[in-house]
């Protein structure tokens, strides 16, 4: 079916419909992932795992577990300890353990590692491992963490305040509250999450005695960066670790982070001259990797009659679990959530957010968002819905009043960030149109006075995305910025690397799809690599939807200054002033003359064969690309509930997506980029929760438990796009990976709120499993 609905490839520029060019691979089943890595003489690392929360180690007796044939080794804390591996830094600065030495901090944490031949192996010698715990109180409420008598998380810190933060200003937003006719405030909890990618994480180890040299093959999104951390800790040379990403099966965030299996992994193939492998079952990465979100939310608006919003104060309590492993959120107070005022011209805004540790796996980083924008999101447009409500005023109207209109562009918001480009009000009127608003409006009367339950919900988002520019952002002290290098090959074909890592983004279409626009270039001539720190070029990686931003405007400016040298070429070639020469669609010809041309490939041949005078051969640029600003996709969404009254049951009727990431490279990537976000929305406002009980036990674990959204479940979405493009980016595009994810909850739970607000429900906390509202509509007396 795809064969009939896309055209095949060619010269195949900007805003061409391609299928991608990884897709053969994926959907045959020959991607190569992380556990599809098989070396000789490899053996298996499999840990052992607390079964308590917080807890003291007394002792851990390993001799049983030794004794099993098969058994290579068990390293513990202690051993790494005297290697000086016991911890390592975080991407924020903070650090973490890698095993433990002293006390465990959350369930499912790894307190040993069991190498043995098989895996299987491995698993049961890892149940053979005794370990003597006392049970420590421990610490699950955020906020009760950070009461002064709390127990303390961390046995490296004195309390259990990660950080506290505060942007805009306070008495400015204090005064508007004062003056306003109308405040309106909320609480919400936006709750934990997981990433739920495909693969769970893991890492092969290899290491090579003779050359001294590492080579790790893992699931991580940010390879060059995991390697300078690597060398850091480790003190291997740089030069002497390799890092290969192949398939690793999504990350959506997940993935940024240094997992204490990379480390150990590592150790070991050091230690014992052998390749070592560790990859988590799904339920040890369930009660172990990085979460999401966890966020305690106090949000309050404050407007005129008319519905004019005057001022945003809101309140965050973050969970952060044990670790802080987030990347550094920006130099802004607050971090990304500081885009709170989203698509609104508000004049004065106050945010506070303290985060504090607990004892969980880490918390509280990227899952498809970049750094808090999600729950900044559905904080302002949860509290814009309450408002309208509140006034009795259309949800779309008010929004149409309080829009940064579009001339206000580049706009500057009150907690500091300077909007690259919108037009909000194109996108929410698009959106009204295609799904005929007022009409539902109506229907939704008409259905009231029935007794009938429905609901319409909008939300009009702004993302922040990109990560650079360089002087606002870091990891581990190096300033954010992205790399391409091309190099044309005598017959015309291109290998293009990158410092970006695609987890499923269709990086290897799209970068050259890019190249192709500006050097003429068939798609299918162009090979683009990611994810070897050996053959790429240094990059931060992917997260943060910032390979379009940065890498992809790297790719762009390569392929200038690529075309620069080849225009001096075809000068040469024709006998002509490089100031007369044309270049269209991959070919050069002097001005007046397009029947006399060379090539691209004509050039691309010359240049290592034929160069003119004074020039150095071939035809390559590689280009480190420092974006001068952050760019601010944003979109309008439409979604229409009906409720089930014997059951509280939601079905979704329809979803309208107008999203807008300014010019686009590949449509069809970028939809299906959009339709998985909706999707993750979508299992956010109704089916997904990391729940623990007051002793720190996670609730389930597993996909028995954590239900995430398939096909079955998932509504039919409906998808148009505005297009207003970045005015600094060299392609006018923005970053869309995470738009529909951090846009769409708050259109689900806004339709759903709208649908029971005639009953006096003013908010319902996701997921909005069915039990929840029919408990709602039982006591309004309507169940
Ligand atoms: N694109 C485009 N035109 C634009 C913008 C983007 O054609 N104007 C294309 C890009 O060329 C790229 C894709 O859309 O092929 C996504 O681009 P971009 O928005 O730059 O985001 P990244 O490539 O940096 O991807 C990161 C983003 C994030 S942060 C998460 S989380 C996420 C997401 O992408 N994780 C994903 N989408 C995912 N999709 C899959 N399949 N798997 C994941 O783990």
């Amino acid at each position: 079916a795809m064969e009939e609905t896309l055209p095949p490839m060619g010269v195949h520029g900007m805003g061409h419909k391609i299928r991608r060019k990884e897709d053969m691979r994926f959907l045959t089943g020959k991607g190569t992932y992380v556990d599809d890595i098989k070396l000789p003489n490899m053996a298996y690392l499999v840990f052992v795992r607390s079964p308590y929360a917080h807890a003291k180690i007394k002792k851990i007796n390993i001799e049983k577990a030794k004794s099993i044939p098969g058994v290579i080794d068990i390293i513990t804390g202690e051993e790494l300890e005297k290697a000086g591996l016991a911890w390592i830094p975080t991407l924020m600065g903070d650090k973490m353990m890698v095993l433990p030495t002293d006390k465990v901090v959350f369930q499912g944490q790894e307190i040993a590692a069991v190498i043995a031949e098989d895996k299987y192996v491995a698993m049961d010698a890892a149940n053979q491992i005794e370990v003597e715990y006392e049970p420590l109180e421990p610490v699950v409420d955020p906020k009760k963490a950070l009461e002064p008598n709390s127990p303390l998380v961390r046995p490296d810190k004195n309390s259990n305040l990660v950080f506290r933060w505060e942007a805009g200003n306070k008495e400015l937003t204090d005064k508007v509250f004062k003056e306003a006719d109308i405040v309106v405030s909320q609480d919400f909890y936006y709750q934990r999450l997981h990433v739920a990618y495909m693969e769970p994480v893991g890492s092969v180890a290899q290491y090579d005695p003779v050359s001294g040299k590492l080579t790790l093959w893992m699931t991580t999104q940010a390879p060059h960066v995991v390697r300078t951390v690597f060398s850091l800790v480790t003190k291997i040379p740089e030069n002497k670790i390799r890092i290969i990403s192949p398939d690793i099966g999504g990350g959506f965030g997940g993935k940024v982070y240094v997992y204490p299996g990379y480390v150990v992994s590592a150790y070991a193939s050091i230690k014992l001259g052998r390749p070592v492998k560790w990859i988590n079952t799904r339920s040890e990465d369930m009660k172990s990797t990085a979460f999401a979100r966890d966020f305690h939310i106090h949000g309050e608006l404050a407007a005129k009659k008319d519905g004019t919003i005057l001022g945003l104060r809101i309140k965050v309590i973050s969970d952060h679990g044990a670790f802080y492993g987030d990347a550094n959120p920006s130099k802004f107070p607050a971090g990304l959530f500081s885009i709170c005022t989203g698509a609104y011209d508000i004049k004065a805004a106050y945010v506070e957010v303290t985060g504090a540790y607990t004892n969980k796996p880490a918390g509280g980083i990227a899952y498809r968002c970049s750094f808090r924008v999600t729950e900044a999101v559905y904080t302002i447009e949860r509290l814009v819905d309450i408002l309208a409500h509140e006034l009795n005023m259309d949800p779309a109207e008010l929004r149409l009043k309080n829009f940064i209109p579009p001339e206000r562009f580049p706009y500057k918001s009150a907690l500091g960030w300077t909007y690259d480009s919108g037009n909000y009000a194109a996108a929410l009127k698009k959106a009204m149109e295609k799904i005929g608003y007022y009409e539902l409006r109506k229907e939704q009367e008409e259905k009231r006075k029935k007794g009938e339950i429905m609901g319409i919900g909008i939300s009009t988002f702004v993302e922040i995305v990109g990560a650079g520019p360089a002087d606002l952002f870091d990891i581990v002290g190096i300033k954010m910025f992205d790399s391409a290098e091309i190099r044309i090959h005598p017959t015309g074909k291109v290998i293009a690397r990158f410092g970006t890592r695609a987890q499923g983004q269709g990086h290897e279409t799209t970068y050259a799809q890019i190249i192709s626009e500006i050097l003429g270039i068939p798609v299918e001539d162009i090979i683009v690599e990611e994810g070897d720190t050996d053959t790429c070029p240094y990059g931060l990686g992917t997260y943060a939807s910032r390979s379009t931003p940065t890498a992809g405007a790297a790719a762009a400016v390569s392929a200038r200054k690529i075309l620069d040298k080849a225009k001096k070429i075809a000068a040469h070639l024709l006998e002509a002033r490089e100031e007369d020469i044309v270049f269209e669609k991959g070919k050069f010809y002097v001005k007046g003359y397009p029947d006399k041309y060379k090539t691209i490939q004509d050039v691309a041949l010359a240049a290592y064969t034929n160069p003119p005078p004074n020039m150095e051969a071939g035809l390559e640029a590689v280009t480190y690309y420092n974006p001068p600003n952050m760019t601010f996709p944003f979109g309008a969404y439409i979604c229409v509930v009906d409720i089930d009254k014997g059951t509280g049951q939601v079905k979704v009727r329809r979803f309208v997506a107008v999203d807008d990431c300014g010019n686009i490279i590949n449509p069809v990537i970028v939809d299906g980029q959009i339709m998985g976000g909706l999707t993750m929305g979508f299992g956010t406002a109704f089916m997904e929760e990391i729940k623990y009980d007051e002793n720190g036990n996670i609730y389930g674990g597993s996909f028995a438990e954590y239900l995430i959204p398939t096909a079955v479940e998932t509504p039919k979405w409906e998808l148009d796009k505005t297009v207003t493009p970045s005015p600094h980016h060299p392609l006018g595009a923005k970053g869309v990976g995470e738009s529909a994810t951090v846009g769409s909850p708050a259109a689900f739970v806004n339709a759903v709120v709208d649908a029971l607000w005639h009953l006096g429900v003013k908010h319902i906390d996701m997921p909005i499993w069915p039990w929840k509202v029919w408990k709602v509509l039982k006591e309004k007396g309507v169940a």
